[in-house]
This record gives structure tokens, C-alpha cells and sequence, in this order.
């Protein structure tokens, strides 16, 4: 097919509104502990992996850290009040393990960690908003990256369900959807490969990447068994997995870029998703991995087959995928895949506008086709879109009635959510949709220097919240009130 077509055929442009989802969809805004929190030294936390590896000189863009962040630990209230505000019916927000059990041993439950996050969780339910937790977003407690080596050592399984467990029995009264791990893949990717987020590895063993998503795949199955086996019936809530996935469109028909394409998509989905529905990684990774790829015993592909009860799918981007068998990437992971991932077509012109980040072009046809491929190679999971959105620069220059017009990021929305309601009406299950972010926030190796909040934070002026453009878009689309072609009543 013609890449032009690819933006005709799949609607883009059109007109998107609430009534296009099914009645019970749930529409929430997402964020994780370490990139809002701040508080690093309170509530007797301990140390994660991402402050020792901010405070590294040269691993921040912008030389910052999560210290202070926006200070949500202190200001949680006021933005419970924001998201309720917005109409928001959910929140996907993480818990940082270093707060629960601050060296990640499971011996002593800290006590004032569990009292903050249940205080977030009252504030949320009161305002009739469902909490959706994820368990491990990153933020791995310090101590035991120094003591087994973090994600390498086979004991963090353990160490993982004890934490799961905790939670579920503090917090599972009223949280009933729990998510175990937030991308799995950039922690072994750039946790222990490219070595650009922490604990920053990059020792070019090509084993490490992964044994350490193997981990964290037995991580979130044994949590999920723990969860299945002691508390779902009590507590009636589900557990998913989240998945970060950009679409990989063939650059062309030929069939060796073709399998490329879908070469790619195994290596970041498959990876994950045939060990969990299918007890084993894919094919085309074990034949281009071998023994790299650690083994899973008889017993652990059990655990595994029905360890999800919803996939949760992290969407930015796309991009057209050839095959290639000289690669730029040093990594190991990357050079197997044999192939390019291509931003511009012949002539010049762009995938999709770019956003701010160097790796983020707006293709809202590519949701659309990742939910359709997903429902298809994977027996139509329920699936929730637990991450969408884009960034805008940190520009000082600008007015902040100019920065706040954020017209860009409302177009991106209206797009992906129109990808999102065909999906559904192709076939695919989706049950709901969280905008990234509530807050602009710590951009983790970008610092600040990239902002994707619905919500402007000023840095400069005690951390104040100005809603942008299009939280209030959100809003009026929540009320149902934005209607097809712009027409409201
Ligand atoms: C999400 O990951 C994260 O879950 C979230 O915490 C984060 O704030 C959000 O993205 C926005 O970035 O391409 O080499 O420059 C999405 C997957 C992985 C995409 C890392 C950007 C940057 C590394 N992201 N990637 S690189």
C-alpha cells in the first residue's frame, strides 16, 4: 500500500466524542512515584535506583533529579482536586517500593509510606475516582541493586512478590486494578544494555538485557499467582502487565522488510506476551538469541500461562521499519533485529509531526494498528491504553499564556482517541485510555527539560499548577460536550 493512503484509510483528521466508547470505558490521566513525588529524604524512604543514578554527573540532561520533583508527596490533595475537576474517571499513579520497605528486603513494613499512599487512595475514592496502581515503575529500592544486582539476580522474584503481596493486603480493599511492572523492556534495554536510564549498565555482556526482563517476567507472574490464589476473590479486582509498543509499519512491500517489521514487534511485544500466553519467547528470538535467552522451567511456564487479566499498553509513536543488516546502535539487542527504523518516506516528509522528544512523532494510525495486531496475535486481550501523549520543550522565553495554549497536544489527543474508538470498532477490547501525563514532571534522563503534563508545573514559582488547553479540552470531551466536527451543543 501507498504510505499516503496509510493516513486515509485510517481516518485520520476525523472528529472524536465520548459517545464513540462503549458506555463503561474508563478515561484517566497516568504517573509514576519518582518522576512527581519528590519528598526523596521523608516519610523514611529509602534510596532508589534513580536517585543514585540522577545524582551520577552526566546521566541527567539538565543535571536535575526527582529530589523535590513536583512535590506531589506534599500536594497530593490539590491534585486529586485537579484530576476530579477534569472529569477523570481514574488514576494510574505508581508506588515507590523504597516507601513500602525502604532497603526492599521484605522484612518491616514502613509504616508512614503505607499511611501516604493511603491517604492518596482515600482522597482519590472519595472523589469517585478508581485508582489504578502499578507496583514497579522504575524506581528499584538502591540496596538491592547493590547487594544481588538488582534485576539480574533470580532472588528479586522473591523479593518482588513479598512487596506485591504487601500491597495487595494494604491497599486491595480499595484498589482493584494493580498493574506489577511499567515496561518491562526499558528496564532491560536501557537499564542494562544502552545503559541511558538507571542503574545505568552498559557492559556490553549481552546476557544481561536479558535475564533482566526474564526477572521481571517472573516477577509479575508470581505476583499475579499471589494475587489469583489469596485475594482476587475476596477483593474482586484484576492484574495486568504494561507494555510499551511503538507500531512498525513495513517501510515497503518487499518481504524482507516486512518481516522486519514484524521482527521488531516481537522483540518488544513478543518478548513479553508469548511467554505469557504462550509459555515461551518467540520464535524469532530464540533463533537470533539462542543462549542468551534465559530458559523458563516446566513449572515457571505454568505460572506464567494465565498470569494477566488485562494487558496494559504504553502508545507514543510509530515508525517504518526496513530491514537492515548494518546497524547504528551499538547494542547487541538492537543489531539482532536487522533492522532501520525510519521517520522521513521518500521525498522528505515525516511519519508524523514531531513533538518535542527526538523519538516522538504523532501517528495516530499507528494505535489503531498495534491494537488491531494485538487483538489478533494474542486472542483479543482486554487491553487498556495505560499510557498516551506528548511533550513540549522548556522554553523560558515564551509567555505563559502562549505555553499554556497548548493546541499541538490537543490535536494529538483528538487523533489517538479516534485511532482508539476505531480500534474498538474493528474488533479490538479495549476498556480504557490514560493520558500521559497529569503533571509535567521529571523526564526521567531529560530532567525537565521536556514537559507532557495536561498540567503546567512552574518550576520557577513554587511549583505552581496552571491547566493547559488541553486538560480543559478533556474536560468538556468528558462531559460529552466536544461533539463530532468541532460542533458543541
Ligand atoms: C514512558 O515510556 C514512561 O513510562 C514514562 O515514565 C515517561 O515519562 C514517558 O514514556 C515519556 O517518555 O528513544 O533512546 O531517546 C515510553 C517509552 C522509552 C520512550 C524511552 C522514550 C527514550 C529513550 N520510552 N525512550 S530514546
Amino acid at each position: 500500500m501507498a504510505k499516503k493512503e496509510l493516513f486515509k484509510e485510517n481516518g485520520e483528521g476525523e472528529e472524536v466524542c465520548k459517545a464513540d466508547f462503549p458506555p463503561n470505558f474508563v478515561f484517566g490521566v497516568a504517573t509514576a512515584a519518582y518522576q512527581i513525588e519528590g519528598a526523596c529524604n521523608e516519610g523514611s524512604r529509602g534510596a532508589s535506583i534513580w536517585d543514585s543514578f540522577s545524582h551520577t554527573e552526566g546521566k541527567i540532561i539538565d543535571g536535575s533529579s526527582g529530589d523535590v520533583a513536583v512535590d506531589h508527596y506534599h500536594r497530593y490533595k490539590e491534585d486529586v482536586n485537579l484530576i476530579h475537576k477534569f472529569g477523570f474517571d481514574a488514576y494510574r499513579f505508581s508506588i515507590s517500593w523504597s516507601r513500602i520497605f525502604p532497603d526492599g528486603v521484605g522484612t518491616k513494613v514502613n509504616e508512614e509510606g503505607i499511611a501516604f499512599y493511603n491517604n492518596l487512595i482515600n482522597a482519590l475514592i472519595e472523589k469517585g475516582i478508581q485508582p489504578f496502581i502499578t507496583l514497579y515503575h522504575w524506581d528499584l529500592p538502591l540496596h538491592l541493586q547493590e547487594t544481588i544486582g538488582g534485576w539480574l539476580d533470580k532472588q528479586i522474584v522473591n523479593y518482588f512478590a513479598i512487596y506485591a503481596d504487601t500491597c495487595f493486603a494494604h491497599f486491595g480493599d480499595r484498589v482493584k486494578n494493580w498493574i506489577t511492572i511499567n515496561e518491562p523492556l526499558q528496564t532491560a534495554v536501557n537499564g542494562y544494555d544502552t545503559g541511558i536510564f538507571a542503574p545505568g549498565r552498559r557492559e556490553g555482556s549481552s546476557e544481561e538485557p536479558y535475564l533482566a526482563a526474564h526477572h521481571q517476567i517472573l516477577a509479575h507472574a508470581t505476583a499475579g499467582s499471589i494475587y489469583r490464589s489469596k485475594y482476587k476473590d475476596k477483593q474482586g479486582g484484576q492484574i495486568g502487565l504494561v507494555l510499551d509498543c511503538e507500531w512498525a509499519e513495513a517501510n515497503s512491500d518487499k518481504i524482507e522488510d516486512k518481516s522486519a517489521a514484524s521482527r521488531r514487534l516481537d522483540f518488544q511485544l513478543g518478548w513479553y506476551l508469548c511467554p505469557l500466553y504462550y509459555g515461551d519467547y518467540p520464535a524469532v528470538m530464540l533463533e537470533r538469541l539462542g543462549d542468551r535467552l534465559p530458559k523458563f522451567s516446566e513449572e515457571e511456564k505454568k505460572l506464567l500461562l494465565n498470569s494477566l487479566d488485562f494487558l496494559g499498553l504504553n502508545h507514543y509513536t510509530s515508525r517504518f521499519i526496513s530491514h537492515a543488516t548494518s546497524c547504528s546502535e551499538e547494542s547487541y539487542f538492537y543489531k539482532a533485529q536487522e533492522m532501520e527504523r525510519i521517520v522521513e518516506w521518500e521525498g522528505g516528509e515525516k511519519i508524523g509531526e514531531k513533538a518535542a522528544s527526538e523519538w516522538l512523532y504523532i501517528v495516530p494510525w499507528g494505535l489503531r494498528k498495534v491494537l488491531n495486531y494485538i487483538a489478533r496475535k494474542y486472542n483479543n486481550p482486554p487491553i487498556y491504553i495505560t499510557e498516551n501523549g506528548m511533550d513540549d520543550e522548556e522554553d523560558n522565553s515564551l509567555p505563559l499564556s502562549e505555553i499554556l495554549d497548548d493546541k499541538l497536544r490537543v490535536h494529538y489527543f483528538k487523533g489517538y482517541l479516534a485511532a482508539v474508538a476505531q480500534a474498538i470498532k474493528d474488533g479490538a477490547d479495549v476498556r480504557g485510555y490514560f493520558a500521559w501525563s497529569l503533571l509535567d514532571n521529571f523526564e526521567w534522563a531529560q530532567g525537565y527539560t521536556k514537559r507532557f503534563g495536561l498540567v503546567y508545573v512552574d518550576y520557577k514559582n513554587s511549583l505552581t499548577r496552571h491547566p493547559k488547553s488541553s486538560a480543559y479540552w478533556f474536560s468538556r470531551f468528558l462531559k460529552g460536550g466536544e461533539k463530532k466536527n468541532g460542533k458543541e451543543n
